[in-house]
């Protein structure tokens, strides 16, 4: 059985709670209070961050590792590309992720000038998906289960408006029909 240490709120989590759901994996969960964590999460991961996911003696830190770790254990449904330029692409945009999470975490912290940075960032998303339906193609993937936990924050927790940014509001409504990603929307009304 897998272990995943998890916190309702971590974005990070978020996007392992939904590649496991999307791959119909069954595992436990346990809840790290990211306020007063547990000194033994020190020994699951040296940075004290969640998520880790446990199975037996395996520990594995990290969200984009433990999504591609789940890829290769658990390959159906695929959520990569058959192609590997595609896939390729698919992770240059999850190895890129810190020029979204930057100002998404300025404008958390209050910095509102990250707004601009944010919607930018938002329109660089948006160009992406005007044409396919998800971020590395015809199919929900990787790269969608990346950003999602994000781009649902920002619109419920820093009342960004993503009316500007059409594609991308589209994909946000296209992705609220999965079951992984409405166990998210329902996570995130109850917080
Ligand atoms: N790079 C890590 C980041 C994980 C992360 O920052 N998790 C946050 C919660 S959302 C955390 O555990 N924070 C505790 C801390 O920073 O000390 C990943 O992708 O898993």
């Amino acid at each position: 059985m897998l272990t995943l240490y998890d916190a309702d709120r971590c974005p990070y989590c978020a996007r392992v709670r939904i590649v496991l759901a999307e791959k119909g994996v069954q595992y436990e969960t346990v809840i790290v209070d990211l306020g007063d964590r547990p000194a033994w999460i020190y020994e699951k991961n040296p940075l004290g961050k969640v998520p880790v996911l446990e199975e037996g003696d395996f520990v594995l830190p990290e969200s984009a590792v433990i999504n591609e770790y789940l890829e290769e254990r658990y390959p159906e449904p695929p959520l990569w590309p058959s192609d590997p330029a595609e896939r390729a692409a698919g992770r240059l945009l999850i190895h890129r992720f810190d020029e979204l999470s930057r100002p998404y975490y300025a404008l958390r912290r209050g910095e509102e000038s990250a707004r601009q940075r944010l919607d930018e960032e938002l329109g660089r998303l948006d160009s992406l998906l005007a044409g396919p339906p998800f971020l590395t193609g015809s199919e929900f993937g990787l790269a969608d289960a990346a950003y999602l936990p994000w781009i649902l924050r920002a619109e419920t927790m820093l009342g960004v408006d993503l009316d500007a940014h059409p594609a991308l509001a589209d994909w946000v409504e296209r992705t609220r029909d999965r079951p992984s990603v409405a166990a998210e929307t329902a996570l995130l009304a109850a917080l």
